[in-house]
């Protein structure tokens, strides 16, 4: 197990389009299990692979309060969608920041599983709002695209700063 480091809007890597998992193999499944353990740990109630710099399509999510709902979606569709749904939400992306978005709020979903078998499922409410988020990750969209672009600029500019003030861990090791 291992916990991943999530990118943090206005990081460019947030807006790659994630390619389909080809096959659901061992390091498919410790993805999942890193993510899982990832998204418990900061805490969240739903990862994509995006976030964690890794531009497939696969997602986690897990909207109960005591970790006993853990789902994993891979290359996941959305085969009906019904009904609008504001919700408040936020981002593992965009810490700090909490604005209402319209979604659906009754989905069906298509997805492979960690048997790599495709299965459906249907969520409502928070859990169709939260697999909708994950979804718009694998497609580099983020829920701040949906706000005016007076917020999403304010918002931009306070985690630019905030981004230059923390000390920098460099993407590799420095070569002395
Ligand atoms: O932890 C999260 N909470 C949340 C709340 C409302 C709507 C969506 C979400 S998803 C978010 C975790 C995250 O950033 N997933 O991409
Ligand atoms: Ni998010």
């Amino acid at each position: 197990m291992a916990r991943l480091d999530i990118l943090v809007y206005p990081d460019p890597r947030l807006r790659t389009r994630a390619t389909p998992v080809e096959a659901v193999d061992d390091s498919i499944r410790q993805l999942a299990e890193d993510m899982l353990e990832t998204m418990y740990e900061a805490p969240g109630i739903g990862l994509a692979a995006t976030q964690v710099n890794v531009h497939k399509r696969l997602l986690v999510a897990d909207v109960t309060d005591d970790r006993s709902g853990p789902h994993v979606l891979i290359n996941p569709e959305i085969i009906e969608k019904d009904g609008v749904e504001v919700m408040e939400e936020g981002c593992l992306s965009v810490p700090g920041f909490f604005e209402k978005v319209e979604r659906a709020d009754h989905i069906r979903v298509r997805a492979l599983g960690l048997d790599g078998q495709p299965y459906e499922m249907e969520a409502e409410g928070l859990l169709a709002v939260c697999i909708q988020h994950e979804m718009d990750h694998l497609e580099g969209k983020l829920f701040v695209d949906y706000l005016s672009q007076l917020k999403r600029q304010r918002i931009r500019k306070k985690l630019e700063k905030e981004r230059r003030l923390k000390p920098q861990t460099p993407d590799r090791a420095p070569a002395i």
